[in-house]
């Protein structure tokens, strides 16, 4: 922060200082407030808005949030409530909209009938986003009057003052976040537009729109979109399971909302093999489970194995069932309220409150039990699926375990195909996994023999979307990138835990073609990872590398291009007289067009390429984007390749 921009109390007058000391506060340590001054901080700045929104609606006064994103990366978040308050608050001596804004959990001081429950992660108020724009405008609109009051870093221009009158309800937050606090200020349109369609989902019935005045359409209009869910989580699972062949035609849903913790549950099967449980607590994505996690998962397990019991279906089977195998297949989205909730693990996503596993497991097995007996015929699909699992389950064990061994016999070979690196410290090492064994070849020769290691792939390898387990281990490419990596699946407690004990390196590149094969390629590799080491992506060890796409040329002068962008521009710049026909320009299909030495420069010397991290933003919408990748149904891959074609075109 630079001093110029700090609080001046001197302007302020003295009776404020505490209202500054706090927002000061908030400057000061904006990580405390927010988590970090990174993307997601920045985007934590909406949630937060669209976040009181949301209890507005929730408290039964509004039905319509619209977000706007502003050319100059500015944000508006509109609400019909009934309008943040804007009468003098008695004791401090100041209209309550200026309170709400200025003062550190304000937010839902003056009404107790609502009790917030869509947000709570850091649940600081918008007055936290305040102290962190240089600029923020409320205008409120309530009992036929428009009031605003504009800030700068959290400081009041003005009081509240009435600006005319209208016959329409709502508050209107404007807000410009502070450059000098964050590292980036650029706002992404998915990243927003995921959240919000995860929100409508979550909150039956709110309407959402969004907006972006960034980008203009081919029709001269913005980009939007608008999110609106009537079936909340029933159609959340439907979205999720889009491009899956459902085994249940409606998914199956429970809810228990009168009580201490509420909860909401929906779930159905398809005939793949992933289990894909999302769970929320007061709409946060708990990414690593917890309590609610543990309560749905005991109730499926012992309901549904009463079931298969009682039916007898279970007798010829010569195996135990095991609780994996219940949920294979199996995609729920759980959503439950809980007033304090504690937030524990790696990245504080995981609920600790002991007391949810109890009002979860009730409440689904209560309601399961009763929709298997009313539902006999998907009941026995459901059983036979598990039974199914059970048994492949088993196939996959004696698969693995013998691959395991065979590599452990084999003293441990590493694949033939590895070019390893000299270093053994996991920490610094890097594995590049590279599409065919020409390109494979020019980056064994170009790289860093001390920490890069190289292992050449060739053609396509698995989807293991549409595989089941033990598939995958008569597959070579996997094979070989599972022993290359020192990791292994399953540990003697649990079948799908990932045992990283023995991993060999922090950094995982996918380098493939730029072009249709290269990019279907990286996706396959990618649906790996995600659905078998996803702990590696979550620990950011898995990276995409990134080559150029051109090589211009203009006697000495070379320089390479990585989009369509920077061509012109360089070409341009290079043919300085006017000339452009005079600019050479090699568009680099396959990465064997480039000699080691080229590949080194452009795509593998850590200090000048550019490697793209892969992170799991949103599970959910994660998930979806990969089922949707490597599903059956190419309508929707199409249309999502189509839409993304402006970005597809950078990346491949
Ligand atoms: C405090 C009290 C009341 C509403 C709000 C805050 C409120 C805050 C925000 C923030 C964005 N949109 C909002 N809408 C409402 C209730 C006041 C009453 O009783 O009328």
């Amino acid at each position: 922060m630079s001093e110029e921009k700090a609080i001046n109390p001197e302007e302020y007058g003295a009776s404020n200082i505490q209202v500054l000391e706090g927002l000061e506060a908030v400057r000061k340590r904006p990580a405390m407030y927010i988590g970090d001054v990174g993307i997601k901080g920045l985007h934590h700045l909406i949630w937060e808005v669209v976040d009181n929104s949301i209890d507005e609606a929730l408290a039964g006064h509004c039905d319509t949030i619209k977000v706007t994103i502003h050319e100059d990366n500015s944000i508006t978040v509109e609400d019909n409530g009934r309008g943040i308050p804007t009468d003098m608050h008695p004791k401090e001596k100041k209209s309550a909209l200026e309170v709400v804004l200025t003062v550190l959990h304000a937010g839902g001081k003056f009404d107790k009938d609502t009790y917030k429950v869509s947000g709570g992660l850091h649940g600081v108020g918008v007055s936290c986003v305040n102290a962190l724009s240089t600029d923020l405008k409320a205008t409120v609109h309530r009992n036929g009057v428009i009031f605003e009051q504009e800030f700068k870093i959290g400081v009041p221009q003005y009081p509240a003052r009435e600006i005319g009158k209208t016959d329409k309800r709502g508050t209107i937050i404007h807000f410009k976040p502070d450059s000098s606090i964050f590292a980036i200020t650029e706002f992404k349109y998915e990243t927003i537009a995921n959240r919000l369609r995860e929100m409508s989902f979550l909150n039956a019935g709110i309407r959402i729109y969004l907006k972006d005045l960034r980008e203009l359409e081919d029709d001269g209009s913005p980009k939007s979109d608008e999110f609106y869910s009537e079936g909340g989580l029933v159609e959340f699972v439907k979205y999720l399971d889009e491009t899956r062949e459902k085994i249940i035609e409606e998914p199956i849903y429970i809810e228990a909302l009168n009580q201490e913790v509420p909860v909401q549950v929906a779930m159905n099967y398809n005939s793949s093999y992933a289990e894909n449980v999302v769970s929320y607590v007061n709409t946060i994505n708990t990414y690593e489970g917890g309590s609610h996690v543990t309560g749905f998962r005991r109730a499926l397990t012992r309901t549904l194995k009463s079931y298969a019991d009682k039916s007898g279906m279970l007798e010829k089977l010569k195996i135990e069932v095991s609780g994996d195998d219940f949920r294979e297949g199996l995609t729920a989205v759980i959503s439950v309220k809980v007033a304090e909730p504690q937030f524990e693990g790696q990245t504080k996503t995981k609920l600790g409150n002991s007391d949810v596993v109890g009002a979860v497991d009730s409440a689904v097995s209560e309601v399961l039990q009763i929709w298997l007996e009313e539902h006999p015929r998907e009941a026995k699909i459901i059983v036979g699926k598990v039974i199914l699992a059970a048994q492949a389950r088993h196939a996959a064990r004696k698969a693995r375990e013998m691959v395991q061994r065979k590599n452990v016999l084999g003293g441990g070979g590493l694949p033939g195909k590895l070019a390893d690196c000299a270093n053994s410290d996991p920490t610094v090492c890097e594995l590049y996994l590279v599409e065919g064994d020409s390109a494979g070849g020019s980056a064994k020769q170009g790289r860093d023999r001390d920490f890069q290691a190289i292992l050449p792939l060739k053609g396509k390898i698995l989807n293991v979307e549409k595989a089941h387990e033990h598939k995958i281990y008569d597959n070579e490419e996997i094979k070989n990138i599972l022993t290359a990596l020192g990791v292994k699946f399953g540990t003697a407690q649990d079948d799908k835990e990932l045992d990283m004990s023995g991993l060999r390196y922090h950094k995982i590149i996918i380098m493939t073609d730029a072009d249709i094969d290269g990019s279907h390629i990286r996706t396959l590799i990618l649906t790996l990872f995600f659905r078998y080491m996803r702990p590696l992506i979550e620990r950011g060890y898995v990276y995409i590398a990134l080559p150029p796409l051109y090589l211009l040329k203009r006697g000495k002068d070379e320089r390479y291009c990585w989009t369509e962008e920077e061509r012109k521009l360089l070409t341009a710049e290079m043919a300085k007289d006017g000339r452009e026909d005079s600019v050479g320009v090699q568009r680099y299909k396959g990465l064997g067009e480039m000699n080691p030495e080229q590949l080194w420069t452009t795509t593998m010397d850590p200090n000048v390429r550019t490697i793209k991290q892969v992170n799991i933003d949103s599970a959910a919408e994660a998930d979806h984007l990969f089922s949707m990748l490597m599903g059956d149904e190419v309508a929707p891959r199409r249309d999502f390749i189509e839409r993304n074609a402006k970005y597809a075109k950078i990346d491949t």
